[in-house]
């Protein structure tokens, strides 16, 4: 099966306001499997590494300083199609964009305490997965309800 690994950061305004399970949840009861889960307060250096790609915007300074300033959870997550998806689920960056039923949608009003992150391409994922979690630290096996989950190879 094409599957796909994504990460997920419950940003501190996340873990602050203890939305962490209500968060998993809607990833768990979409069809996604958790692959790696951790809650860690974010080094400084791992958080200029994520966002690299945003240096030098007007909000980068105050991105770092927000990320590494209370925990996070870092979840590693696993199923067909799983990048976009999971942006799907988180909903879109802006606030006034953000569709109710999304985590964003439901929960955010800000565009920087925005509750989540994800990855948003296939180099990104694997590259942010490797900022958050050692190899070993993701774990693959069955999730005993995919046989239900996805339909058969056809
Ligand atoms: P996303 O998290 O939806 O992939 P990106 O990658 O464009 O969005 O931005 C990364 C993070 O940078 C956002 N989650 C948000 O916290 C912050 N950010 C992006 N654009 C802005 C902006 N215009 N003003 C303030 N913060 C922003």
């Amino acid at each position: 099966m094409n599957q796909e690994r994504t990460l997920v950061l419950i940003k501190p305004d996340g873990v602050q306001r203890s939305l962490i399970g209500e968060i998993i949840t809607r990833f768990e009861r979409k069809g996604l499997k958790l692959a790696g889960l951790k809650l860690l307060k974010l080094p400084r250096e791992k958080a200029n590494e994520l966002y690299e790609p945003h240096r030098g915007k007007f909000f980068y300074d105050y991105l770092i300083q927000f990320m590494t300033s209370t925990p996070i959870v870092a979840i590693a997550l696993q199923g067909r199609n799983a990048i976009e998806l999971v942006r799907l689920v988180n909903g879109a960056t802006k606030p006034a964009e953000s569709e109710p039923g999304s985590i964003r949608g439901d929960f955010s009003i800000d565009i920087t305490h925005n509750v989540v992150h994800a990855s948003d391409s296939p180099e990104n994922a694997e590259r942010e997965l490797g900022i958050l979690f050692d190899p070993g630290e993701i774990l693959e096996y069955q999730r005993i309800d995919e046989a239900i989950i996805y339909s058969p190879e056809i």
